[in-house]
């Protein structure tokens, strides 16, 4: 790691608790002496439980410009030692069957989230006051060779998932499921999942070949990696090789519904009968961000139109809220196709949200 980039994790580490406003509400300052007053004034104001908790650098005292960009500024470490939850990015879009361009996703997204705060204010989740979390960087993936990069995801996060810690991902294309549901089921035996997405990723073969983001998920059916049962697919839609595409993923006894079951509706009771199907055990969360519809995510790499709202994709996470999520990831983000930002914006937010509905989160 660079020395400027520890110098900023230790910035954000060490002296963000020391960013305190003086009771005129005027004078900003960084002085320790200072903040155990202002501490005494208004203890809220505390960055953190005696170190216990990572805190983002927030825009009140640091400028959003500001700094080299980590996921929702928080510090950045080496590895998840430590963490209960960990950001992760898989830069890769060796795997894409269309438009490329998804290996810029996790750099994108960690830039748009300087927009993120500390509180989700819609649910009151204080994530930061409960979970353990960092940004730890990027899989060292080998942008030549996408079976080599399967495995180098997958040794990455056995690591990740040895110590209990969650991943969040930033992808990448949706190829990355499969090598992180190989760890994560290695940990945890087969996991429920919620799917959220454009499409199935249940092809047999694309070109001739068994690895690439259309066919994931049948890698994991095969592997026995899920339990198929307590699986979900959610925002399906657009033209299809056969009349019934879902047909496949049917008779694996996975739910489907389709976009069409979505159109005009609050999702939030669907949601109540997926809690209801994943039970207690672990879940898998996969967020493909062209379940979307492309007029409002249009930076992905195989859009289909009429897909859902970034309303009813915030009603999805937080209806996973108290299921036994142990991975989520959030893919597919093409920066160039979207000149506004805005795609990997709704990415890093969607990316929060996970991370407030994670087991143990604290709700005021
Ligand atoms: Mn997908």
């Amino acid at each position: 790691m660079s020395s400027v980039l520890r110098n900023f994790t230790a910035l954000s580490c060490t002296f963000r608790p020391c960013f305190s406003r003086l009771s005129t509400g005027k004078t900003w300052v960084l002085d320790s002496e200072v903040r155990t007053l202002v501490l005494r004034v208004n203890p809220n104001r505390k960055c953190s439980e005696g170190g216990k908790f990572n805190q983002p650098v927030s825009a009140e005292f640091v400028a959003r410009v500001s700094g080299v960009p980590t996921m929702a500024r928080l510090p950045f470490q080496e590895s998840a030692d430590g963490l209960h939850a960990a950001f992760v990015g898989v830069p890769i879009d060796t795997g894409t069957s269309n438009r490329p361009g998804a290996r810029f996703g996790p750099r994108q997204i960690r830039v748009e989230s300087a927009m993120l705060r500390a509180y989700n204010s819609g649910t009151r989740a204080a994530p930061y006051e409960s979970v353990k979390v960092a940004d730890i960087g990027d899989v060292n993936v080998n942008l030549f060779d996408l079976k080599d990069t399967c495995k180098r995801i997958r040794e990455a996060y056995r690591k990740i998932v040895a110590t209990g810690c969650i991943p969040l991902t930033m992808g990448g294309d949706h190829t990355i499921a499969y090598p992180i549901l190989q760890a994560v089921a290695e940990k945890y035996g087969p996991v429920g999942l919620v799917h959220v997405d454009a499409h199935a990723d249940v092809s047999d073969v694309i070109l001739g070949e068994k690895i690439g983001h259309g066919t994931p998920f049948r890698r994991c059916v095969e592997e026995g990696l899920l339990d198929c049962h307590r699986v979900v697919q959610i925002g399906l839609r657009g033209t299809g090789y056969s009349a019934d595409a879902y047909e496949w993923s049917r008779s694996q006894g996975f739910r489907v519904v389709q976009a069409e079951d979505c159109w005009f509706k609050s999702l939030a009771p669907l949601m109540s009968e997926v809690r209801a199907q994943m039970g207690s055990g672990p879940v898998y969360l996969s967020f493909d961000i062209d379940a979307l519809d492309p007029g409002f995510s249009p930076g992905t790499g195989t859009p289909e139109i009429a897909g859902l709202t970034p309303i009813q994709g915030v009603e999805i996470i937080r209806g996973c809220r108290g299921m036994n999520l142990v991975g989520c990831d959030l893919v597919e983000v093409s920066p160039a196709y979207d000149t506004t930002g805005n795609t990997a914006l709704t990415g890093a937010n969607l990316l929060f949200e996970m991370l407030c509905v994670l087991p143990m989160v604290k709700y005021y």
